[in-house]
This record gives C-alpha cells, structure tokens and sequence, in this order.
C-alpha cells in the first residue's frame, strides 16, 4: 500500500545520506520533498505541515548539521518523528475480564467479520479461548459468514434469532462463554452502511451495557481521507479504544491510514493484510516506519517464519543446509513454506535494503514463475530431485513437457540449484548459516 510513498522518501532520504556534510538548505529541500510525498500520499494536510515542521526543527536545532554524519541524522529524525506519528495512544490490547469482551464496529464491508476470526486466532495463540458472537439481528446471512469462519478456525459461534436485540445476543454470548469456558467474546456487529444515527446509538447502548474491554473500530485503509472522519464520528458517540486498519495490501496510497491515529488520537492496535484469516499483524509503529522508510522490518518477517514454518522441519532443513546435503525436493518443501508466510513481495518488503526489490519479487511470482519452478520439479523422479546431475537432454525434455514448461526454464532451474549448493557447500564449512530462522 504505502510503495510510492516509501519510493519517494527513500529517494529524498538517500539524497540526504549520500554525501558528506549538509546544509540548512539541503534540510529545507529534502523537507519540501518529504512534504510533498506525504500530501501525495494522501496524508491528512495538518499532520504534514506539523511533521516536517518538527523534523526541521529537530534537524537544524542542535548540533546535528554540524556532525560529520549529518544526513544519516537526519535520516533517523524522520524514521523517529514519523514512528511516534504512527504510534499515537495506548497500542496494548487489553483482554481483562472474564470473559474479556471484545466489540468490533465499522462501516459496511469494512472487514468486521473477517477481522473476528482474525483475532479469534490472534488470541488462540495468545493461551485464550475465544467464542465469536454473530450481533447482527438484520441479516442472517452475516451470522452464517461468522459461523463459515468460526468453523474453519475452530472456534464456536454464537448467534441468536433475527430480531433478537444487539444487547441480548451479546449478553447470551457472554452467558455461552461461561457455559462453554470461554474466556475471550469477540463480538461482530452489523455495517452500518452510513453513519445511521439509530445503529449508532444501539452500539452506544451495548457500549453502556455490556461495557466491552475493547471496542475497536475497523476501517477500510482503502477508502482514503473519508475514514478518518469516519472515525471522528464514531468516536464521538461510541468510546472506541483502538483502530483495525483493514486491507492494508490493497493499492491505495495509504496516508489516509497513516494520519488517521494521530488526527484522532485513537491508537491503531492491528493491521489486516489480507482475505485469509491468517492475515492480521500487531501494530508497531517503528516498524512500519522502517518499511515506509526502506529499512526493513526483519521482526515482523521472523514472526511470520515462525507462524508459517515447523520448528522440528526447520531444525531439519538446517541440518540439510549444514551438511550440503539439500535436495531439489527440499527446495521445493522450502519454496512452499515460504509461501504460506505471505505474499513474496509483503516479505521482501521487510527485509533491510531489499524494499525496492519488492515489486520485482511479487510480479515475478505474479507471472508464475514459482510455480513453474515447483511444477519443473514435481515432474522429476525422486532420484533426479535427489541428483540433478542425473540429468541428461532427453530427461530434461521429458521434465519440460511433462511440467508443461521449456527446456530452457528446466536448464536454468537445474544451473541455479547447482550454484546453489556449490554455494551451501562452501558456506557449511561447520558454520552457521545466517539468517536460518529459529524458534
Ligand atoms: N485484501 C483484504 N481484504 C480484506 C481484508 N479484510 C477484509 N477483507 C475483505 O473485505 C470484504 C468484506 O469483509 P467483511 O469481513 O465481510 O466485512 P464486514 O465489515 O463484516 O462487512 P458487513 O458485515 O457487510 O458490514 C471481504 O471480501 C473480505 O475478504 C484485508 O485485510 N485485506
Ligand atoms: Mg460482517
């Protein structure tokens, strides 16, 4: 989401950091820029204007133009100015009660209901035990899309006659958690399709009633400067403890999603990244702000290692890379595991330096190039996955046309996976492999 903004800070910021000392006018320019990035972006006027006002501030004050790594300082400015404009409010999800309730509100389609079974999972591997609530009395249909997913996920739902009030369903919830010993409610809402002053005092009056724990607010990123004051209007009537910022894997530039905290002073404690109910990630700030800034955002990346992968497989795989003896057939085990941590251009993002390479990275994947690669290898023997050196012309054509590929694609696959573990070789001399990922 946040690619042409991130394009065009690193861009103003490496004209920064690329030569020796910096002026006062070379802040100036770099700030003009910075400002013109974020307004670009879609970020709201004011938090531009008190932005780059306090990073110029920050920038020419003090000795930090006078130092010999100038441009890095400033660099470290931005990274920290912008880390505390995301991070507004208390970010910690509190779960107290029991059971701990929380509520999630928000305009029609803007991911309640995907977002529950979200957190639902979210929790699960927080030690809870969560039971999802269908509050919906409209239609029934929405409680049948939360019991699809509370099913998938395994966790019970909860739902109630149409008509039922929205402050009974919640309450005949919290008595089933207690039933079933559940210690965790996350209650899904209606849409509210505009902000419908009847819906919003229901929710104002289960607010009162219940009160939840959390009530968060889920709002689309993609729907730009609109959902800021989507939320100003919430929060007037409904005392929201945080923000859900949903499909933040869509293409829209994002500012909106990125003054919305700091315009209203609500903290942002998730981000949805996309459809499946895997795809949500506690909010940080600072890392957000390394991967807008281009500097990676490796924790994030080893969390999703450590979700996608088997602790005892990768303890395998290291032992395969240790001792060089890794196969095509554990490439193409690596290439799927990879895979579930995410879509290949949101990883590449987070690593240090490589966020311009991650367009590259996702359109190549895009164009299926990966799963030519694993189609290129199911369609060898199990002793040419174990020895591609096996492979003579007429194997190799018969791989070709079996994976429904080119003779070419199957030779460079071969010469790369060869490199490759020339390479492993010469690393696993008895060292450690960097950047294995351990639990
Ligand atoms: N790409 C992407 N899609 C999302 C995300 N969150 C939700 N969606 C999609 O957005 C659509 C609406 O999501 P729902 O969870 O049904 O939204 P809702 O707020 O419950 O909608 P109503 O109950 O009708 O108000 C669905 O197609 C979801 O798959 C996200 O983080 N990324
Ligand atoms: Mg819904």
């Amino acid at each position: 989401m946040f690619d042409a903004l991130s394009d065009r800070l690193r861009q103003t910021l490496s004209a920064l950091t690329g030569r020796g000392r910096i002026s006062e006018a070379d802040v100036d320019v770099a700030m003009r820029e910075v400002r013109l990035a974020l307004l670009e972006a879609d970020v709201n006027f004011k938090v531009v204007k008190d932005f780059t006002a306090r990073v110029r501030e920050r920038a020419v004050g003090a000795d930090v133009l006078q130092s010999l790594t100038a441009g890095q300082q400033v660099v470290a400015i931005v990274n920290e100015e912008l880390t505390s404009l995301l991070g507004a409010g208390d970010r910690v999800f509190h779960l107290s009660g029991n059971p701990a309730v929380v509520v999630l509100v928000g305009l029609q389609g803007s991911g309640k209901t995907t977002t529950a079974a979200k957190l639902s999972r979210h929790v699960i591997r927080l030690g809870r035990r969560p039971l999802l609530v269908a509050a919906d009395p409209y239609r029934p249909a929405a409680a049948d899309q939360l019991e699809t997913l509370g099913r998938a996920i395994d966790v019970p739902v909860h739902r109630a006659p149409a008509g039922t009030a929205v402050v009974d369903i919640v309450h005949g919830g919290i008595e089933a958690a207690k039933r079933l010993v559940r210690d965790t409610v996350i209650v899904d809402t209606a849409g509210r399709l505009t902000l419908d002053d009847v819906l919003m005092t229901e929710i104002a009056d289960l607010c009162r009633d219940v009160p939840p724990v959390e009530t968060l607010l889920v709002v689309d990123a993609m729907t730009g400067q609109e959902s800021v004051a989507v939320a100003q209007a919430f929060h007037a009537v409904v005392p929201l403890t945080g923000l859900v910022l949903t499909k933040i894997d869509g293409d829209a530039r994002g500012g909106a999603a990125l003054s919305i905290g700091a315009v209203t002073g609500l903290p942002v404690k998730f981000l949805g990244t996309g459809e499946k109910s895997d795809a949500l990630e506690v909010f940080h700030p600072d890392r957000l702000a390394g991967r807008i800034l281009g500097m990676g955002d490796v924790l994030t990346l080893v969390e999703r290692a450590q979700d996608a992968f088997d602790a005892t497989e990768a303890a395998k795989m290291e032992q395969k890379l240790r001792t060089a003896s890794f196969t095509l057939e554990d490439m193409l085990q690596q290439l799927q595991q990879v895979q579930k941590m995410g879509p290949i251009g949101q990883l590449v993002e987070m690593i240090p330096g490589m966020g311009g390479l991650a367009k590259q990275a996702q359109d190549s994947v895009d164009k299926g190039e990966l799963r030519r690669v694993e189609a290129i290898i199911r369609a060898m023997t199990p002793t040419e996955r174990r020895d591609p050196n096996v492979l003579n012309a007429s194997r190799r054509r018969r791989i070709a046309t079996g994976s429904g590929t080119t003779l070419t694609d199957v030779n460079r696959l071969v010469k790369q996976f060869l490199e490759m573990q020339k390479m492993i070789k010469q690393l696993s001399g008895g060292r450690r492999i960097p950047g294995l990922i351990r639990r």
